[in-house]
């Protein structure tokens, strides 16, 4: 055995039901075919109506979970989600630097769908100090590129002037995903800042669904996925869209509330 299949890994938030979190990154990887392992960060239970609880990880397991996944595997590509807080945050950063991981993905996970905050406030900073520097790739949704960047949402050069300043603070690559704050709106343009400065943006069907939980991280896994098969950052890119989008449109009849995506689009 020379462990060689492509294997790759989340460092994110167990999410009990099922549809968003780590559990939505596995359910993305199995569907692209890569081995995924976890190094979990806190769990939340909750439901399609919210989150209720949460507990978070301590740095010293976290810093084993990394270990034994370095002792062990050949992981290709990393992504974050969930980081809660700036302990956890600083305890990332500090084992992602120490073991060889391959390219990193980080979904700068703020907020849920229903509303609910999964990283502390104080946690932003570091966030930006900290993270963001080490992102190959950053994949802020449209809230999370105003809270980073505190640029003007209404300005409608927003989305490129936010990429281009989270470039500045250190990230290579960049897509800020379009706004979907409107029932009327029949598409969204995410945009997308390669580390070469070279731009473009991807337009797909806004879906008029309460079931979206977990888009952000399955395309943040998609493209992880893909970086751990070897394609380039604009193919992942592409790629992690469509199979959002597929996701998305093929829907799952889960939950009474805000539920899933089907990975098995
Ligand atoms: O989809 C964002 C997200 C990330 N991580 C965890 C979550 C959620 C949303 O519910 O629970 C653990």
């Amino acid at each position: 055995m020379i462990n060689d299949y492509p294997q790759v890994v989340t460092i994110a938030g167990s999410d009990s039901d099922g549809s968003a979190g780590m559990q939505a990154d596995l359910l993305t990887f199995f569907a692209k075919k890569v081995y995924g392992a976890t190094v979990i960060t806190a769990c939340v239970a909750g439901n399609s109506f919210g989150i209720h609880a949460g507990v978070n990880m301590e740095p010293d397991f976290i810093a084993q979970e990394f270990k034994d996944l370095a002792d062990d595997f050949k992981i290709r590509a990393a992504k974050t989600g969930m980081l809660a807080d700036s302990k956890i945050i600083n305890s990332v950063a500090d084992n992602y630097e120490k073991y060889d991981f391959g390219p990193l993905v980080v979904d700068p996970v703020i907020i849920t769908k229903h509303g609910d905050m999964l990283l502390e406030q104080e946690a932003y900073d570091t966030l930006v100090k900290r993270l963001l520097p080490m992102a190959d790739v950053l994949t802020p949704n449209f809230f999370e590129a105003v809270k980073l960047t505190g640029l003007d949402d209404q300005d409608p050069d927003f989305q490129a002037k936010a990429a281009h300043k989270l470039q500045e603070l250190g990230a290579k690559n960049i897509m800020v995903k379009g706004r979907h704050d409107s029932d009327d709106q029949t598409e969204v343009t995410d945009y997308v800042l390669l580390e070469d400065g070279s731009t473009f943006t991807l337009t797909g069907p806004y879906f008029n669904t309460t079931h979206k939980n977990g888009t952000g991280d399955t395309l943040s896994a998609a493209i992880t996925a893909e970086l751990g098969l070897g394609k380039s950052v604009e193919e992942a890119i592409r790629s992690g869209k469509k199979y959002v989008d597929a996701c998305i449109k093929n829907g799952i009849d889960v939950g009474h509330k805000f539920g899933p995506i089907n990975h098995w689009a």
